[in-house]
């Protein structure tokens, strides 16, 4: 038996295999342990000779088993230290890279044209007070032009900011003239979508003030702006249009030439001199701060423009519901553009 035993041991095959053969001799009820078994049975006289004889035997299995044991074992390491070594001659993964978004670089690109003509870039809240967003705006509560602008309201009677004119009275409020400043920021109304109209969507606020600012400097503004972004011989074009918080006012529109040889007017906003009463509001505002009265005399511009057009265009994407409709499909197309 112990010859059999040692050669089934010997010749199995993997560690499972060796797990049977130890069940078949040495297990509960294996041949070897049997035998053990048997020793009661036998005459006393035979029972220490044969039990010696099957302890042997025993000890001579148990160490054939250890030793196929450590071998089969080391095979099967050597097996899996082969089969995962890692090749690092291999190219590796490619890593989904980021990008920013199309906004995000019209933004960057807005921002440096003004920042080099020295304006301060400021945010403000989007949660705003109707004092700030219409009154002092010049659009008290039974003016038309609040149709104009459709609001979200908040239950505690605060809004979501309509445009990013609020961020002119919260700037004069805090500085005094001579200023340039320019914010950026998401803006919100209640209309219906289409190709051209979001929900939510984003301005960006310029305004100028001092002593002896005309409506020349604004529109040599517009056009240094329009250059920066389009090249030497973009072209501004001026119209006369209603804001009720500018005097006069106009929208502004760019014509514009692309590589590929289009051109059209692109209307981007509307722009104006700051009207008498923003500054009589701003000085109200002030004084109850416990500030000097200081802009009432004063002149000044601001625009207001949407980034969204000139993105559209930029990248040729043709519904402004691409944007922010988060579409992998679309948002991958900018990938890795930096
Ligand atoms: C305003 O919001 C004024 N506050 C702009 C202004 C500032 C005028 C300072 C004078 C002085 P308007 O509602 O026209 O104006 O919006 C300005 C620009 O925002 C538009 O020209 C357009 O580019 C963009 N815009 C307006 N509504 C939407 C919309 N629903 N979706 C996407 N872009 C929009």
């Amino acid at each position: 038996m112990q010859q059999e035993a040692i050669q089934e041991i010997t010749q199995a095959p993997t560690l499972e295999a060796l797990q049977q053969v130890k069940t078949k001799y040495v297990g509960k009820s294996g041949l070897v342990t049997k035998e053990l078994g048997a020793l009661g049975k036998l005459p006393p006289e035979e029972r220490k000779a044969r039990g010696a004889e099957i302890n042997a035997v025993r000890q001579a299995i148990d160490a054939a088993l250890q030793e196929r044991e450590g071998i089969l074992k080391r095979a099967a390491l050597d097996e899996k230290l082969a089969s995962e070594a890692i090749d690092v001659t291999l190219p590796g993964l490619p890593l989904p890279a980021g990008g920013l978004h199309p906004i995000t670089r019209v933004y960057d690109d807005l921002i440096g044209i003004y920042q080099r003509m020295g304006y301060e870039v400021v945010e403000g809240p989007e949660v705003e007070g109707e004092h700030h967003n219409f009154e002092a705006l010049n659009i008290p509560w039974y003016h038309p032009a609040r149709d104009l602008q459709d609001t979200f309201w908040l239950e505690d009677g605060r809004l979501l900011r309509t445009h990013t004119s609020n961020m002119q009275i919260r700037y004069m409020v805090e500085h005094d003239p001579p200023l340039k400043m320019v914010s950026r920021g998401k803006v919100y109304r209640y209309e219906a979508t289409d190709a051209t109209h979001e929900s939510m969507f984003h301005q960006l606020e310029g305004l100028v003030v001092g002593e002896g600012i005309s409506m020349a400097d604004l529109k040599g503004t517009i056009a240094e702006m329009a250059r920066g972004l389009y090249g030497p011989t973009a072209q501004v074009r001026f119209q006369p249009s209603y804001y009720p918080f500018v005097e006069p006012g106009a929208d502004f529109a760019v014509y514009w030439n692309n590589p590929r040889g289009e051109s059209k007017w692109l209307e981007l906003g509307g722009c104006g001199m700051v009207h008498p009463n923003v500054f009589r509001a701003v000085d109200d505002l002030r004084e109850a701060a416990g500030r000097d009265r200081i802009y009432e005399g004063m002149t000044g511009f601001a625009f207001g423009l949407g980034p969204e057009r000139i993105a559209m265009l930029k990248y040729k994407i043709p519904d402004i519901r691409y944007f922010y409709a988060n579409d992998p499909r679309v948002i991958g197309q900018f990938r890795g553009e930096l």
